[in-house]
């Protein structure tokens, strides 16, 4: 028997309540607010964004929420619910690339990068909670930088986020840039920018149409429940990490190509030149002793990056047009390219695409980074249940660990 995992979003009354009850424990006292800020899914254009593309995520209801208090000083005092270890203490003044081990550089690596950009920034004490899977390829640590990052602008007056009601875009795109540049440089995953994006950028009820090239912004209204339809995500519980070598290597097969193609980033490649620039890659000479395998690699990684783009145009010309249920086609072609040309799926990714389908989901695909994490699927609202019953049915009968699923719809950013 198995009967499906829901991990269900937190109220923001019960997540901020929550958090600040931990502060107070653990801290002995009130914290000055709470903030929070949400996992995302993207509906479409994987491995797009450290190419300058497209891609379209929305902001997941589930959030992660942080109670701080600002403090004198520059030391930063950090306990998480998810963590029984105490409490972990970080100096500002010492925080540099590879100083800080574990969650906290996620934190500290904001205020860091903050400071780095000459705003004044000095100690607080923070507590954490989230009900965003961890480790699922759902943003996890993008919700966290951004909740600290939305905190510190608040504590430390740096007028960056603006108000619930009128959020401020460019200061919200100046919190972005420190969120990434604590994971890049602090936390040392070298992530592209889409998760910070969409978690302090996004609207309710809208898909967030990113051009990474420029930063540039629409928001793509996204209902699917006036459709009669439902994003499945199917968190199948494989290891997932974006800090070892494999994430870190496609984004340097991407730059290596571009270079050997001479331009900046494969987002100058569009659809109908793509024949001649995967012929010059062939053709073109790489370093003494390569094989055609390497090439024939650098072929495929290219293959993906540039029909992506187009997929993420052909997903919102379909929003765009009202044909929401036909954007499953395109799901189901960016699952096969980030398989077969990018190589970036896994068996448990793959076992969760199927099943979806074979169940009646009119598309489905991995989110994410890959090599483990989450999938998506789209699905008819009344076939949620029997949809991921199949799902989980599947991965029993391939003993693979039993998977978690939640319903996703387009919610809030950070605030
Ligand atoms: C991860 C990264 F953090 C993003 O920047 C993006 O590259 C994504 O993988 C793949 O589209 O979520």
């Amino acid at each position: 028997e198995t009967t499906p995992v829901w991990v269900q979003a937190w109220d923001p009354a019960e997540g901020s309540e929550r958090v600040r009850a931990l502060f107070a424990d653990r801290f002995g006292a009130e914290p000055d607010g709470t903030w929070s800020a949400p996992g995302r899914v993207n509906l479409i254009g994987e491995h797009t964004d450290y190419n300058g593309g497209l891609c379209l995520p929305f902001a997941l209801p589930h959030r992660t929420y942080v109670a701080v208090r600002r403090t004198d000083g520059d030391a930063v005092r950090l306990v998480s619910a998810q963590e029984t270890s105490g409490v972990r203490e970080v100096a500002l003044s010492e925080v540099a690339p590879g100083t800080v081990s574990g969650w906290p550089a996620y934190v500290v690596g904001v205020a860091w990068a903050l400071r780095e950009a000459g705003h004044d920034v000095g100690g607080f004490d923070i507590a954490v909670d989230s009900c965003v899977p961890y480790g699922a390829g759902l943003s996890s640590s993008a919700a966290l930088e951004c909740a600290a990052a939305v905190a510190i602008d608040a504590l430390y007056g740096l007028g960056l986020a603006g108000t619930a009601e009128q959020p401020d875009d460019a200061g919200r795109t100046a919190l972005a840039e420190a969120s990434i540049r604590a994971e890049n440089e602090i936390a040392g995953a070298s992530t592209g920018g889409m998760d910070q994006a969409v978690s302090l950028r996004a609207r309710s009820g809208h898909a967030l149409l990113l051009d990474c090239r420029d930063g540039s912004t629409r928001h793509v209204p996204f209902d699917l429940s006036a459709h009669d339809l439902a994003l499945l995500v199917i968190d199948t519980k494989a290891e997932h990490a974006l800090v070892d070598g494999q994430y870190a290597a496609r984004r340097a097969a991407c730059e290596e190509a571009a270079s050997r193609l001479g331009i900046a980033t494969l987002r100058e490649i569009d659809l109908d030149g793509l024949g001649d620039a995967l012929a010059a890659l062939a053709h073109g000479t790489g370093p003494v002793g390569e094989g055609r395998d390497e090439v024939e690699v650098l072929v495929r990684r290219v293959r993906h990056v540039v029909t992506e783009i187009a997929r993420v145009e052909e997903f919102v010309a379909l929003l765009d047009d009202d044909r929401v249920e036909e954007v499953g086609a395109p799901m189901d072609a960016s699952h096969a390219s980030l398989r077969d040309d990018y190589e970036v799926s896994c068996r448990e990714l793959d076992v969760a695409v199927e099943a979806a389908r074979e169940a009646g989901a009119l598309g489905a695909r991995m989110t994410g980074g890959g090599f483990g994490g989450s999938a998506i699927a789209l699905v008819r609202a009344g076939a949620v249940d029997e949809v991921a019953a199949a799902v989980a049915a599947a991965f029993a009968a391939e003993g693979l660990h039993a998977p978690a699923f939640l319903v996703a719809t387009a919610s809030a950013p950070a605030a």
